[in-house]
């Protein structure tokens, strides 16, 4: 990896440059490797890696209060694909196909999952028989494959999504699956919340819901150059699965019924959000939850009392890690300034400086990824670090929110949407007609993305649609990756 003078290759693009910064900055901090010799696949560095697995052991820590994990095959034969008509529809255009064994043709061919379904409902089909086995809530982590068209892009648009969590719940009503859907929405705002990251959640149009579902309810969040970026989406199926895959169950009265279902799904785009929102001009700035080192103490060793300084940094390590901070010692032999310009990069919350006048003194200098610089007396490290880490973490959702909230206007004309839309989203009245929406996105680029929005960040916009006049309710408008 690139443990060169990290200074010598110049400063980031500015953030203001978003597609430029975000790709630099993504193999700078050793997130991504682009390199990989097919287009849409990615390689995860190791610290890219490492943040992953924070975030998703956040998403696993909330799932796991009432859902199990379970893992499915990732080869699904055409025969399951291709049961549920509209789902199929859907994805034809996306999927792989494995058509041989070595140099003999398939019998069937296999699809690789560009989503689950058809893998898990067969087994449902199976394993439910009573009312006594529902509610079943099962979710898997695994990697699923899309033949994308549009541009891709690392963690944002993929053809194979490495870091795709996918819950799948089967119930006995309608009414049960839609609590169900409810229910998943608090648990992807719950998960957000840790992230630092503001959502917008809304009901998509009736063209744009998920494939075989009765109704789809997203998740999205608005990025730096104000486009928003789905990144997270929950189901109602309704039945339309449990009928075709024969998913039935045997109510109190001793009657088979088809089951209801729901799915909702996440992606790394998660993680493309939490970089993109908090990083600024010199790298990632990552929320203390998830960050793969929480603190780097640097040793500042020039000069005499080395020992006293490493000694001393070893201490500070010691009562840091067992308390359980990740916490990393950073002892390379470079300049002090080239490392925290390492670290800086890498996202890392708060620095500790430990030298000499730092031993005279009996404290630590502490320094956040937001630059708030405050000495800690070294009887009192931890409590310090805490409540230093505390008020990053609160300062830095702070400043999400008001991003987000900068980036959200009304508006009454299409004059103000046009206008709204070229830095960010705006919420406006639309009478539900897919040719106002069309022309909404032939006027502006920016589409229909949803109604019924749900987000402190957006106020009401009832009121006459703004291409026919007819009566009109809140719809969220953007421009979308
Ligand atoms: C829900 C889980 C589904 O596939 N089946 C199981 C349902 N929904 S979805 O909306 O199609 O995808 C879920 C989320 O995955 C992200 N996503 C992607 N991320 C990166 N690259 C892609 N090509 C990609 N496609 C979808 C989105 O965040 C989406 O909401
Ligand atoms: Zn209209």
């Amino acid at each position: 990896m690139h443990f060169l003078a990290e200074e010598e290759q110049g400063p980031l693009p500015p953030k203001e440059d978003f597609s430029a910064w975000y790709n630099e900055l993504l193999w700078r901090a050793e997130i991504m490797d682009v390199r990989y010799p097919v287009k849409g696949l990615y390689v995860w560095y190791p610290h890219g890696f490492a943040l992953r697995r924070n975030v998703y052991s956040l998403m696993r820590a909330i799932l796991d209060r009432d859902h199990q994990e379970a893992l499915f095959p990732l080869l699904i034969p055409e025969t399951e694909l291709a049961k549920e008509s509209a789902h199929i529809k859907g994805f034809e255009e996306e999927v792989y196909w494995v058509t041989h064994g070595g140099t003999t043709p398939l019998d069937v061919r296999l699809a690789l999952r560009p989503t689950s379904e058809c893998a898990i409902y067969p087994m449902y089909a199976l394993w439910i028989r009573s009312h006594a086995d529902l509610p079943l809530k099962l979710y898997q982590v695994v990697n699923t494959f899309r033949y994308e068209t549009k541009h891709t892009r690392p963690l944002i648009r993929l053809r194979e999504i490495t870091s795709f969590k996918e819950a799948h719940t089967v119930h006995a009503s309608w009414e049960e699956a839609s609590s169900q859907v409810e229910a998943a929405i608090a648990l992807y705002r719950e998960f957000y919340g840790n992230l630092a990251v503001p959502v917008l959640i809304s009901r998509r149009p009736d063209w744009d819901k998920f494939p075989g579902a009765d109704y789809t309810i997203a998740v999205d969040t608005v990025m730096p150059d104000g486009r928003t970026l789905q990144i997270g989406t929950v189901h109602h199926l309704g039945d339309h699965f449990s009928r075709t895959f024969q998913i039935m169950f045997e109510d109190e009265a001793g009657e088979q019924k088809y089951a209801h279902q729901t799915c909702y799904g996440i992606s790394e785009r998660c993680i493309a959000a939490v970089v993109s929102m908090h990083g600024d001009d010199r790298g990632l700035v990552l929320p203390p939850a998830v960050a793969p080192v929480q603190v780097v103490i640097v040793p500042i060793t020039i000069g005499k009392r080395k020992e006293e300084v490493t000694a001393a940094a070893a201490q500070a390590e010691g009562t840091l890690a067992s308390a359980g901070f990740r916490v990393r010692t950073d002892t390379r032999e470079i300049r002090p300034g080239a490392k925290y310009y390492y670290w800086e990069m890498r996202g890392v919350p708060v620095r500790l400086e430990i030298g000499p006048r730092d031993l005279d003194a009996r404290q630590v200098t502490a320094v956040t990824r937001l630059g708030n610089r405050v000495q800690i007396p070294g009887h009192a490290l931890l409590d310090g670090v805490r409540d230093l880490m505390a008020s990053f973490a609160d300062a830095l959702r702070e400043r999400a929110e008001m991003h987000v909230r900068g980036r959200v206007r009304v508006s009454r004309t299409m004059a103000e949407v046009r206008e709204a839309v070229s830095t960010g989203v705006t919420l406006a009245p639309w009478c539900g007609d897919r040719k106002c929406a069309d022309a909404i996105e032939e006027a502006t680029r920016a589409s229909v993305l949803g109604t019924e929005v749900r987000s402190e960040y957006c106020p009401e916009a009832s009121g006459p649609c703004v291409i026919c006049g007819k009566d009109g309710q809140t719809a969220l408008i953007g421009r979308s990756y």
